[in-house]
């Protein structure tokens, strides 16, 4: 067993619960919901008892479908708003709950519209909590700015319930959980016109790839951590798409001019040795787009995120 960090918010031992969320109702592109049992069948699990965890695992992966809607008519803009705010709604239970209990809850996706469910979780417990968003895009539209309706692209509006996307009908039991001040962003370089307003307007602290390359990953991450404070709960939400699609192509919103592979490693080392990581998302594998090489590499790369959020280190 490995030497395991003091973490401050979790009970010992260890425990690692690990959310299968196989939905991709946030978004158009069939395959990534298959994203949480290819990251399993790749041996995640046994991946993560080697460096020293308790992993508790529904290995039969519930489905949501018994949580879709007869029928969805859009909602205003927003494509499937009812299955996305019934299935978040279950993630949230299950993140909250597993928090609760002292455990860190590791969210694997799926789309990204699943952090309205993963964040409003940890928040229900820590109301503190600081949240690091890796991401090429910011997820921050309303259902007013979203041009493509697409869920997955407006989880963060939802979460800090800025004008528009507040008391959003089906969405009711999301109250606003995360104030503008509590998120980090690292690597975006692909965000709307709107959500460029959006987080001038709110002051959000936003470390896109100009400020990775202008003061290095290294620094870029300290700055993240003493903004949320070192003394604060963690919440890391990682979009695979963040990373460069030559690291990691099997992704839906690819973007060229992304973290590379030690960058993204680097975020989740510095990340887990705060001690303070209460909650681990890896979201937007999706192992139906690109060749099996393509697929295999970003399926490795989305286990080797984690491993790394979890303590695994290179000596
Ligand atoms: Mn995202």
């Amino acid at each position: 067993m490995a030497d395991m960090t003091h973490h401050k918010f979790l009970k010992a031992p260890y425990t690692v619960g690990i959310v299968g969320a196989a939905f991709s109702g946030g978004q158009p592109r069939g395959g990534v919901e298959q994203g949480p049992a290819r990251l399993v069948e790749f041996g995640l699990p046994s991946q993560l008892s080697s460096l020293g965890w308790n992993v508790d695992i529904d290995e039969k992966f519930p489905t949501y479908e018994h949580l879709r809607p007869p029928s969805d008519q859009d909602i205003g803009k927003l494509k499937n708003a009812r299955y996305v705010s019934a299935v978040t709604k279950s993630v949230s239970d299950s993140v909250k709950s597993l928090v609760a209990k002292g455990h860190l809850a590791l969210t694997l996706g799926g789309d990204h519209s699943l952090a309205m469910g993963t964040i409003s979780g940890s928040a229900a417990v820590y109301p503190d909590v600081g949240v690091i968003w890796v991401d090429a895009h910011a997820d921050i539209n309303t259902p007013e700015t979203t041009e493509t309706g697409n869920l997955h692209g407006c989880p963060v509006s939802f979460l800090m319930g800025l004008p528009g996307a507040r008391n959003i009908p089906s969405f009711e039991w999301l109250s606003p959980c995360l104030p503008t001040n509590r998120i980090v962003y690292i690597g975006l370089r692909d965000v709307d016109v709107p959500e460029k307003k959006i987080l001038k307007d709110n002051n959000i602290k936003a470390f896109s790839m100009h400020e990775v390359d202008k003061y290095g990953i290294g620094k870029v991450v300290e700055m993240a951590l003493d903004y949320l404070g070192r003394d604060k709960p963690v919440h890391l939400s990682f979009d695979v798409d963040a990373l460069d699609p030559s690291v990691a192509p099997a992704t839906g919103t690819p973007v060229r001019g992304g973290l590379t592979f030690r960058e993204g490693h680097f975020i989740c080392e510095a990340v887990y040795e705060t001690g303070n990581l209460v909650a681990v998302d890896i979201m937007e594998v999706n192992p139906l787009l690109g060749d099996q090489a393509y697929v295999l590499q970003t399926i490795q790369i989305g286990c080797s995120l984690t491993r790394t959020a979890l303590g695994e280190t290179l000596l």
